[in-house]
């Protein structure tokens, strides 16, 4: 099979699969129809008795007599018994009353991992699949503080509603603002107007791009910050004596610190600040519930959150949004879960409540797939 049937084949399955409401006549097989449709191009699916040969003989010589379109591009056997055509309207009606058809599929534009909506926020709302489409929570964040430490920030990105600032504690490091867009996306997923989880919550961005300015910014943060607060990081590879210096952090501040779990895929404990037991440590799942390939896993795992193809922010091209994969995407989605436990209490949450409520909160059972000793839980907002 060559790399175009491949291809098709994925067409088929996610033809079939986008529109399960089929526009059928009486009689007649169903037609399933496609968002983005491709002029006379379908997908044919036959019972599974049906000859492939046969059926294709019957569309080209119906095409033929009518002096139409009645075109077989490709014959699918492996997978499901499936004929990839091209058909005048008048043909496609003859090949829905064949005996031998089970379904017709249109085809169309798939575009993977392009989501037009932030699906994480539409998982976290809500315990099972399948998602509603929908975002719901009588909280936004308003009054608490998040402490976002990355780099790349663009501040007055208008999806920020004038609630970002670089904080006088940021290190800024000299290095491009813009770079790459990471801390933008991240800070999006936290509390922008469309993309944002706290969507009312107030931005503190602290650029940094090494351990010590992370250390300087931190040991700063000590003295400044203002509660209620939460501080988020979706940065790794910390040396491992940093778990002590975090751990003496939120001990010290009686502030909760959330981070990635890493993409290696390998132990979150052998990382820093992901393996230190006081840091609220976050794995990233995918849209039906599987931990994402190369999220780091284990008991340093606190909880999982969505965390691939999350659209938020973009810096890059021009481009106003971007969707991004990764432990880091998941992690402000926690962050921004606990600005609105604090508003939902009204008060600061510390350690270690902040952690507890959250994991007595999260889904439970709900991922499917190898969690290598990660606990089984997915994030979930207060509605
Ligand atoms: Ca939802």
């Amino acid at each position: 099979m060559n790399c175009s049937c491949l291809t098709v084949v994925t067409a088929v399955l996610l033809a079939v699969t986008a529109s399960p409401v089929p526009a059928a006549r009486q009689g007649r097989v169903p037609l399933y129809r496609t968002a983005r449709k491709i002029h006379s191009e379908y997908l044919v699916t036959l019972k599974d008795a049906a000859d492939l040969d046969t059926v294709s003989e019957k569309i080209a010589t119906a095409g033929m007599k009518r002096d139409q379109t009645g075109q077989v591009t490709h014959r699918l056997r492996n997978v499901m018994p499936i004929l990839v055509v091209r058909l005048s309207d008048e043909v496609l009606e003859m090949v829905r009353d064949l005996d031998e058809v089970k379904s017709v599929a249109e085809n169309g534009e798939v575009t993977a991992d392009s989501f037009t909506y932030q699906w994480g926020l539409d998982r976290i709302d809500q315990a099972d699949l399948p998602m509603n489409q929908d975002y719901t929570t009588r909280y936004t964040g308003q009054g608490v503080n998040i402490y976002v430490i990355d780099n790349g920030f663009v501040v007055d990105d208008p999806e920020f509603g004038g609630r970002a600032s670089m904080h006088e504690c940021s290190a800024g490091d000299g290095i491009d603002p813009y770079n790459g867009g990471h801390g933008t996306h991240v800070a999006g997923i936290i509390g922008s107007n469309t993309f944002g989880v706290a969507k009312r919550a107030q931005l503190h961005l602290l650029q940094s791009t090494t351990v010590t300015s992370v250390s300087v910014m931190l040991d700063c943060l000590a003295e400044k910050m203002v509660k209620p607060a939460v501080v988020s990081m979706s940065m790794g590879n910390f040396p491992h004596s940093f778990n002590d210096f975090v751990a003496s952090f939120i001990r010290t501040t009686d502030v909760n610190f959330v981070t990635s779990a890493g993409n290696r895929p390998e132990d979150a404990c052998n990382n820093s600040p992901s393996g230190a037991k006081e840091v609220i440590t976050v794995g990233a799942t995918s849209g039906s519930d599987y931990p994402y390939t190369k999220t780091n896993f284990g008991s340093c795992v606190d909880l999982f959150a969505p965390g691939v193809g999350i659209i938020s922010i973009g810096v890059r091209d021009g481009s106003k949004t971007d969707v991004r994969t990764g432990t880091s995407q998941a992690c402000p989605h926690v962050a921004g879960t606990l600005a609105l436990l604090m508003e939902k209490e009204g008060r600061h949450i510390g350690y270690p409540e902040g952690e507890l409520l959250l994991t007595q909160t999260a889904a439970q059972n709900k991922i499917k797939g190898e969690l290598h000793g990660t606990p089984n839980l997915l994030l979930q907002v207060p509605v």
